[in-house]
């Protein structure tokens, strides 16, 4: 089975701890802050490769995890990074974010890359914290947890001819007699229920992949029969060859036929029409065919039709020929999508703080960015004891704690520091 979307869970390494140490060397008396920063968490990086044409392998390994990291060490020494996580897509995959269906990332070039999943930062020393004012502080910075995301991963087939029309009409048929692509081929609609692709060549060695896709039918657009799912393929390709039965073998009329396809494609995407495209005027053997083809011509007087009997392999060298002029017209760049990129960026977590009651009068505060601030702020100072408590009010601590029951003179724990509650503090 052609496996073109796919959900994966993605879980970035998470930082490591700074270090909290001091140096102690019978020689040096006073020895400062000496603890290192944590290492960085592994990344999850997508790179984009011709050497892979599906996302099969990626099915049996649905939770992609990075390292999480060493902690630093004292002397100053620096946690080992995690080890990135690199998963190679074919090109043309997108990675798309799961909940809020944004592209990250549209990888069609060979060797592309993007972090999707960032690894967190390692958290640092307290060798960075030595300020004039606090030369020896004992505190170190927590790691910082590492990006966790789901992601649809997509391909579209990349092909530079795509086979339309509706089902029955010999699309399968053509490409196994111009490829060796072998696509189950049989007289029931939607035999093909998801796209093959093979590779043709002009009979002068020019060679370009054509994708055979399911059937349409009117509405498809709005999602009948296998609907959007496949429409999405015929985005991608340079080229459609538009197959007709012309032998009318199913009773339905090729020249009507002709028109309630290209609606739908064109309901689909506009842009679809501006494609190339010309006509593959298929079962020219049935007895029917000399006649439909020469209303067709006179009803369509300037689409380009060749006309074929690919049950027995009739007619395709020209096709071919054709194709491969068609496609030396087309520069590959004028494929981009149309559709802005969204590049992803990692963002840090929102900072988020708890306040619980321990006791009567005590409280715990917790979170990282008070922890960080904590640690920021000298207390032998007064104007920095003052900042810290603005800090803490702009954050609506204040708020939180009155709301859950705290009164003025009530003390505040905060990691190995306590403080009094002052509702008198303004700002
Ligand atoms: N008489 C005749 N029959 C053909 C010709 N080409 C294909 N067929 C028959 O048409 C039927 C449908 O062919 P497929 O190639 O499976 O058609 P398809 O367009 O891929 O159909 P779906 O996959 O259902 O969309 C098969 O029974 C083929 O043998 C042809 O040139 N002449
Ligand atoms: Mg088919």
């Amino acid at each position: 089975m052609f496996v073109d979307r796919i959900k994966l869970e993605l879980v970035a390494g998470d930082g490591g701890n700074g270090m909290s140490a001091f140096r102690r060397e019978p020689y040096v008396p006073l020895g400062g802050p000496y603890g290192g920063d944590g290492g960085k968490g592994g990344d999850i990086i997508f790179t984009a490769t011709s050497s892979k044409s599906t996302l099969l392998d990626l099915r049996y390994n649905r939770i992609l995890k990075s390292e999480r990291r060493d902690n630093g060490q004292t002397k100053k020494m620096h946690g080992r990074d995690g080890k990135d996580i690199e998963v190679f897509v074919p090109l043309g995959t997108m990675v798309k974010d799961a909940n809020t269906n944004l592209v990250i990332a549209d990888l069609t070039e060979e060797g592309q890359q993007i972090v999707v999943a960032k690894g967190g930062k390692g958290g640092r020393g307290n060798t960075r914290f030595k300020t004039p004012k606090n030369p020896a502080p004992n505190f170190a910075e927590q790691g910082f947890p590492g990006e966790k995301l789901e992601v649809i991963l997509e391909l579209k087939v990349l092909a530079d001819v795509g086979l339309v029309g509706f089902p029955s009409v010999g699309k399968s048929t053509l490409l196994s007699v111009i490829t060796r692509a072998k696509p189950e081929i049989a007289d029931y609609h939607f035999t093909t229920i998801s796209p093959n692709l093979g590779i043709a060549s002009s009979k002068d060695g020019r060679s370009f992949t054509v994708a055979d896709l399911p059937g349409l039918i009117e509405e498809a657009h709005t999602g009948k029969g296998l609907g959007h799912v496949f429409l999405r393929h015929i985005e991608r390709c340079r080229v459609l060859v538009h197959v007709v039965d012309m032998g009318s073998e199913e009773g339905r009329d090729p020249v009507e036929d002709f028109d309630v396809i290209n609606k739908e494609l064109e309901l689909y995407n506009a842009n679809l029409l501006e494609r190339p495209m010309i006509v593959g005027a298929n079962k020219m053997d049935l007895d029917d065919a000399q006649e439909n083809l020469k209303r067709f011509k006179e009803t369509y007087p300037d689409v380009e039709v060749f006309e074929l009997m690919t049950v027995v392999g009739e007619g395709t060298d020209k096709l071919l020929y054709r194709l491969a002029d068609l496609l030396d017209e087309i520069p590959k760049e004028s494929m981009k999508r149309e559709e802005d990129i969204v590049v992803f960026k990692f963002e840090e977590p929102e900072e988020k703080f708890t306040v619980q009651k321990l006791g009567e009068g005590l409280w715990q505060l917790e979170g990282e960015a008070v922890v960080r601030l904590l640690h920021r702020t000298n207390f032998e100072f007064e104007d920095e004891v003052m900042r810290f408590g603005i800090a803490l009010k702009r954050m609506g601590i204040d708020e939180k704690l009155r709301e859950q029951g705290a009164e003025h003179g009530d003390t505040i724990i905060l990691e190995d520091i306590q403080f009094i509650f002052d509702e008198g503090m303004v700002e």
